[in-house]
């Protein structure tokens, strides 16, 4: 089953609350919450405590994407539940397989997010470990970009090396200028989550329970 998740950095940030109740009602499957240090990526957006208070009036279960180095320093941050998503970037830590077997002791799933540089073989042998592989289809750290012209054929190779090595059961994740054309192409080469940001879901005067409607019908 095709899923959706709202890029909660394009949402409205002065009136957070209602944004996430919005998406509530556009039967929104996760919020992807992106954490970055201004390091990893050259951008800061959201951080720790929005993603506790979140947690507090929201039951759709989090996606986080994080864009930071190291990211097991920040795992105790949290309060997460076992629905609950921490991706984490192959670059960003020497001991990957070390973080993600921390995230799982946590008791959240675990995500392995790739650059558009970095190979889909990287997820070879950690996919063991791994709960969904997020393909970033543009460069991390700030909404509203292109998409990169390898991302369809990485996409593509991915499912390929999942479904051919056993892991089938791994979904795919796309991140960045997933409008409702890059969308529909990316979900014939075998995407299953698709983040959702301002390409496709935060449009101005457009409301989200359409938006999400006619994306879900693209696929
Ligand atoms: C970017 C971040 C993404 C963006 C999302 C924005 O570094 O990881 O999750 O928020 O891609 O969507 P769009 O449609 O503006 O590219
Ligand atoms: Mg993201």
């Amino acid at each position: 089953m095709k899923q959706l998740s709202a890029s909660v950095m394009c949402a409205d940030l002065l009136n957070m609350e209602k944004a996430v109740a919005d998406l509530e009602k556009a039967g929104i499957d996760y919020l992807h919450v992106d954490i970055m240090d201004g390091s990893f990526v050259p951008n800061i957006t959201l951080g720790f405590d929005l993603i506790n208070a979140i947690k507090k009036v929201s039951n759709i279960p989090l996606d986080i994407h994080m864009m930071v180095q190291q990211p097991v320093r920040f795992l105790d941050s949290m309060h997460l539940g076992t629905e609950d998503i921490v991706c984490v970037h192959y670059e960003s830590d020497v001991h990957v397989h070390r973080t993600l077997e921390q995230i799982r002791k946590k008791g959240c799933k675990t995500g392995l997010a790739l650059n558009p540089q970095t190979p889909v073989s990287c997820v070879q042998h950690l996919s063991d470990y791994t709960d969904m592989l997020l393909i970033m289809t543009v460069s991390p750290g700030f909404a509203g970009q292109k998409m990169f012209t390898g991302a369809l054929e990485k996409t593509k190779q991915a499912r390929a090396l999942l479904d051919s090595s056993g892991y089938a059961h791994i979904p795919i994740e796309v991140d960045g200028n997933i409008s409702f054309e890059n969308g529909k192409n990316l979900s014939k080469c075998g995407a299953d989550i698709f983040v959702l940001g301002t390409s496709s879901l935060f449009i101005p005067g457009k409301d989200m329970k359409q938006s999400a409607e006619e994306f879900r019908a693209v696929l």
